[in-house]
């Protein structure tokens, strides 16, 4: 198989991926900035199907509305001519200084006033060029000190942030959803919604809720010592699972944003296999882009980093074909079938069957062979040993 990625593959990639300059806290760049035009013909050599961009990604922060304008039509035009997709868009709202304490958490009502405008003018950009998610990464949301922030007014104030841009959405009648993206750490010292399960708790507290979900990240649930795929399990399981932010992270410490697949390996075939095969026993799956939002090493020149943007998609492309191959194989079926895997999929008290009735069986509880039955082992060793063999091809 040559894994050659095709636009029905719906891989897309954010602008400032491939466009970082590798520079970072200790060093200065090492590789020019590239025209967001060239950047999308380019994606479409290699394959992707959509881009995704911060505002001042594609429009510098503080540009005039012609600068604007003329940057926007330019840039329209490339995605004309190539067929490359908006497929999301996503707002900066923690580089520039203003935003140093964040921004619909910042303790000064003017920033909170400003940022909120800025993604309001967001939102009718995204709506513009077609874009169905809206994500939103609060990442200088947060603080170092526990005195610096009164976190029961943040949450009040990130909530009304929220529900705001969610009622203009509805209002306007966009074909838009807003998907949150947890982080522990990182700019800040604590972020606030650090993991999936912290996003899952707010949005349940909102009043535009339907139309908010999650963009949960490889390296992000990694760094705080989580399975990334049993999050966008969770998320499935509660219908929010709206976008995906996959790439690489080798352990517990700096968001490396490596390639996918480059750092917990293992990890990314399962996370493949509950996006590309679904949950063994059915239930909701994965629809949306397979979006990359990784970088580039700092190591690596520009033809490194186009080579960086197809192992990427070529990783998935492995992948995906290695956990059909383990679905599909009888050893596997077995395997699963002792293990019990699909007997999960069964409701514990029977459809039918009324709480008297389960109270009053025998069987169940006092003339159970607790014995036997704690005896009796799972082999999950074995069906992970079959999903290694699959991963490496040694089958
Ligand atoms: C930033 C962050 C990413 C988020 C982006 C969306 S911005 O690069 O590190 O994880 O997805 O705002
Ligand atoms: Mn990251
Ligand atoms: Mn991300």
């Amino acid at each position: 198989m040559s894994y050659q990625p095709t636009r029905d593959d719906h891989f897309s990639f954010g602008l400032w991926t491939v466009d970082w300059t590798g520079q970072d806290q200790f060093g200065s760049a090492t590789r020019p900035h590239f025209d967001p035009v060239e950047v999308v013909h380019k994606l479409d050599e290699i394959g992707a199907w959509g881009i995704t961009f911060h505002d001042d990604d594609l429009v510098p922060f503080g540009s005039d509305a012609a600068t604007r304008d003329s940057i926007i039509r330019r840039f329209s035009k490339a995605l004309d001519e190539t067929g490359i997709v908006v497929e999301m868009v996503t707002t900066n709202t923690f580089s520039h200084p203003i935003f140093k304490d964040g921004s619909f958490t910042s303790n000064d009502r003017r920033v909170r006033r400003f940022g909120l405008r800025k993604v309001l003018r967001n939102v009718d950009l995204a709506a513009e060029l077609g874009a169905t998610t809206f994500v939103m990464w609060g990442g200088r949301e947060g603080a170092e000190y526990d005195s610096a922030k009164d976190v029961f007014a943040a949450l009040q104030r990130y909530r009304e942030g929220i529900d705001t841009v969610a009622g203009y959405i509805k209002d306007k009648g966009y074909n838009l959803r807003i998907a949150l993206e947890p982080k522990p750490n990182e700019p800040r010292g604590d972020i606030l919604l650090p993991t999936v399960g912290h996003a899952l708790a707010f949005i349940a507290e909102l009043e535009n809720g339907d139309i908010v979900g999650l963009n949960p990240e490889v390296g992000h649930e990694q760094m705080a010592v989580l399975n990334y795929t049993t999050g966008l399990a969770q998320a499935l399981w509660a219908n929010k699972l709206f976008h995906i932010d996959l790439n690489g992270q080798k352990g517990v410490k700096y968001d490396q944003d490596l390639v996918f697949g480059h750092g917990d390996l293992f990890s990314a075939f399962g996370t493949v296999d509950l996006l590309e095969n679904g949950f063994p026993g059915g239930g909701p799956t994965y629809t949306g882009p397979r979006h990359f939002d990784y970088k580039p090493s700092r190591t690596e020149d520009i033809e490194g980093v186009w080579e960086s943007a197809k192992a990427n998609m070529r990783t998935y492309l492995i992948l995906a074909e290695r956990a059909k191959a383990f679905r599909a194989d009888p050893r596997v079926a077995e395997a699963l079938a002792y293990s019990k895997v699909l007997e999960l999929s069964e409701p514990t008290v029977g459809a039918n069957e009324p709480l008297d009735a389960f109270l009053a069986d025998r069987s169940v509880f006092e003339d159970l062979d607790v014995d036997a039955v704690a005896a009796r082992g799972f082999g999950y060793v074995a069906l992970n040993q079959l999903a290694l063999d699959h991963m490496l091809g040694a089958v």
